[in-house]
């Protein structure tokens, strides 16, 4: 990433997957740091690479600079700090860990209250993509924090600021995952269906699958507006009757119903459309 970096002192909270591919991140980018995880003996390779592995979230802290937390979820994020909340008075914290827009907002007004300067992150990656080229982090809350910390996390991942409204990094975080989870809650039914009905699945999912959603993603992008009427193009008493086929199909072939969820909310929605007009 093509920032200006500078090398920083860095307590990270949590070594999860997510949270050792960040670690190895910032120690590859020649930041000091300080790394706690709840079960020890998770930091042995980071140790090796020149990370300081402490035994309490105390400890971490009082390492000094950057606090950077990922852990699984808000109540885990709440229970490690709340014995430290008084020493990270005057001190910046990120939030990494995924959340919804509410839990961002509070845990930043709790933070906040005692006077600690919080940024809420999104991370856009997966622990094998971190640190690359397509890996992007979006940031929200305090704005000059953000213009301080963005060249420091840049080697986590490109940093995309969100907005001033501390809950937005969840915000775009939590509807890009429904977005993906979307279109792998596809993927799973294709390839369940074609598996049920003898199909290669091998040049299924090389010459047909992949292909076809690389065509249609951005076609999905673009037309991603509930208040939109749905294209001309698109006919959707046409897609109704297409999606009640694929429904169709899949009973046939026995696929559970419950993995097809994705098939009858665009069946909803297409009906709405015919029904609008
Ligand atoms: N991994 C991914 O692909 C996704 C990509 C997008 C962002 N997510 C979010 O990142 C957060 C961490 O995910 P992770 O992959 O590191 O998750 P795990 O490997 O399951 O590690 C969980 C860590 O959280 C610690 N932990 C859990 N509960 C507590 C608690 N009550 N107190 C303190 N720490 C806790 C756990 O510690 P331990 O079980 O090893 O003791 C791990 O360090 C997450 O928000 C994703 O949604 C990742």
């Amino acid at each position: 990433f093509a920032m200006d970096m500078r090398q920083e002192r860095i307590s990270l909270l949590g070594l999860g997957s997510m949270g050792r591919a960040l670690a190895g991140a910032l120690i590859g980018a020649g930041h000091e740091v300080t790394v706690w995880n709840r079960t020890p003996g998770k930091a042995g390779e980071l140790v090796a690479r020149g990370a300081r592995e402490v035994s309490s979230v105390e400890e971490a802290v009082q390492a000094g600079g950057l606090v950077v937390v990922c852990l699984l979820d808000d109540a885990s994020v709440r229970e490690a700090l709340a014995p430290v909340v008084r020493g990270l008075t005057g001190r910046d914290l990120v939030n990494l860990t995924s959340g919804s827009v509410q839990q961002a907002r509070e845990l930043a007004g709790w933070l906040g209250g005692r006077g600690v300067r919080f940024l809420g992150g999104g991370i856009m990656a997966v622990p094998s993509t971190v640190g690359t080229e397509g890996a992007f982090i979006l940031y929200s809350g305090a704005r000059d924090l953000f213009d301080r910390v963005a060249p420091v996390l840049s080697p986590i991942g490109r940093p995309q600021w969100a907005g001033e409204d501390p809950g937005f990094a969840a915000l775009y975080d939590m509807a890009a995952l429904s977005g993906m989870y979307g279109m792998s809650a596809g993927a799973d039914h294709a390839v369940t269906m074609l598996h049920a009905e003898g199909g290669d699945l091998e040049t299924f999912k090389r010459a047909v699958l992949g292909p076809w959603m690389e065509q249609m993603l951005p076609i999905i992008v673009a037309g991603a507006d509930p208040s939109a009427t749905v294209p001309e193009e698109y006919n959707p008493g046409m897609q109704a009757v297409g999606l009640e086929t694929i429904l169709a199909a899949s009973g046939e072939a026995g696929v559970p119903a419950e993995l097809s969820g994705h098939l009858r909310a665009s069946l909803w929605r297409m009906r709405r459309a015919v029904d609008a007009g």
